[in-house]
């Protein structure tokens, strides 16, 4: 798949400080040593009923983490997938008479010009489970023959053949469940029932098995599987293959949404670590959940906040931008409009003064900005940073104080001063 247009990300004089990350597996804030070059796999979208806020803040998260390596001098490889065959892909198409396809396609186009808008650089890699099924299917093949995965009886009528992660089997010093999410037990039984596993199933060798690749029902597309039969692949099998195929080595960074932390994540890095025999990635980075009245934004309760129609309603994308800057990424926190308002007084405000700071005082608030992200991507320290700087008193106009200034916002936080 193609992905977007790239903003031109300015370079700015001095280095930033060592980045800091919060890592879900390590349960706190640890250096991220990333020398020469760093590589960073965000989980996609599922393309129906995109982007709202939620999806945007977590791309807008990890686009700050890639404009701080940048920032570093590291050449940054970045993957995304989109999980572009998928049980709710499919009952939405269902549900509204469109084809799969078409609302795949209609919303990855959408998702593209939020994504442009929003000054997300793109990844270099972005790829859709579809075009990967057949490295899927060689995948889930290898699993079977090294007894690491499965075969389960239809059930309720279903048809013989789905095939399934061996869990236990499967631990190694590489990886174990629960390394990463660390949840007891009982919570990942509850939220793998809640984030499309089966942990009711007969047949399984152990409940919190996961799907690699599920046979042919009728009316639901399906792909050569060859000796698995004609199917379609489970969800974590897909990521831990695209990351493969796209990037040698363990990744630098995973991430995604919380929302990943288990079963996804926690089971990409099985697949990975059982079929590669190697970590999927160094450090597990999640963002927080965005809600809006009391719950999390989601298209499946469909209390969603739109990009693309607050960009149609005229709101300026940096606007959107720094409004979700303002808040922490591992925050879940809930939008109101009057955040909008806010940031772009706030725009205002560092426009202006961009023409009256003197030189010393742009390169002090520069590297209070650059210290705030190293800080496990403290955006909203750097818009106050930002803010003190624009309450000092104006001075005469530098063209250079204003050049830093400007091109520091674009460059580190991905906003353009108006
Ligand atoms: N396709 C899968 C990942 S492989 C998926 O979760 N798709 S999604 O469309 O539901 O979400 C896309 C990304 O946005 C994921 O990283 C997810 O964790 C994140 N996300 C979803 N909802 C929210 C939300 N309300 N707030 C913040 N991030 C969210
Ligand atoms: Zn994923």
């Amino acid at each position: 798949m193609h992905a977007w247009p790239a903003p031109v990300v300015p370079t700015v004089p001095g280095t930033p400080p060592q980045l800091q990350l919060h890592d879900t597996a390590a349960g706190k804030l640890v250096p991220v040593q990333a020398h020469v070059r760093a590589s960073l796999y965000v989980c996609g979208i599922t393309p129906y009923d995109a982007t709202h806020l939620g999806h945007a803040n977590t791309y807008v998260a990890f686009d700050l983490l890639q404009r701080q390596w940048l920032d570093a001098g590291l050449a940054v490889e970045y993957v995304q997938n989109v999980t572009d065959v998928d049980d709710p892909l499919l009952e939405r198409a269902d549900a509204t008479g469109v084809d799969w396809r078409q609302l795949a396609e209609s919303q990855v186009q959408l998702f593209r010009t939020d994504m442009e808008a929003l000054r997300v650089l793109p990844p270099q890699h972005y790829v859709g489970a579809v075009e990967s099924i057949p490295w899927i299917v060689d995948a889930v093949e290898e699993l079977l023959r090294r007894d690491l995965a499965y075969r389960v009886p239809g059930t309720a009528g279903g048809p013989d053949g789905d095939v399934y992660f061996d869990t236990r089997a499967s631990e190694s010093e590489v990886w174990r469940l629960g390394d990463e999410s660390h949840y007891p037990l009982a919570q990942m039984l509850e939220l793998s029932a809640q984030r499309g596993g089966d942990p009711e199933r007969p047949g399984k060798r152990d409940p919190l098995d996961p799907l690699l690749w599920r046979v042919e029902r009728e009316g639901e597309p399906a792909w050569d599987g060859r000796t698995l039969g004609a199917g379609r692949p489970g969800w974590h099998i897909e990521c831990s293959l695209i990351a493969a195929q796209s990037v040698q080595g363990t990744l630098t960074v995973q991430g995604g949404g919380s929302d990943l932390i288990f079963p996804h994540h926690e089971f990409s890095a099985g697949h990975t670590a059982a079929l590669l025999g190697r970590p999927l990635a160094e450090h597990f980075v999640h963002t927080g959940m965005v809600g809006l009245d009391g719950e999390k934004m989601s298209k499946s309760l469909g209390n969603l906040v739109l990009v693309s129609k607050l960009r149609a309603a005229g709101v300026d994308p940096a606007v959107i931008r720094t409004a979700l800057l303002s808040q922490h990424y591992r925050s879940d926190w809930f939008y109101v409009d009057t955040l909008l308002d806010a940031a772009a007084a706030r725009l205002a405000a560092w426009s202006a003064r961009a023409e009256t700071s003197t030189l010393a005082e742009a390169e002090s608030v520069v590297a209070a900005v650059r210290a705030a992200l190293a800080n496990d991507l403290d955006a909203p320290a750097a818009l106050e940073a930002l803010d003190a700087w624009a309450a000092q008193a104006p001075a005469e106009h530098d063209d250079a104080a204003a050049r830093l200034v400007r091109d520091a916002a674009d460059a580190l936080l991905g906003v353009r001063l108006p």
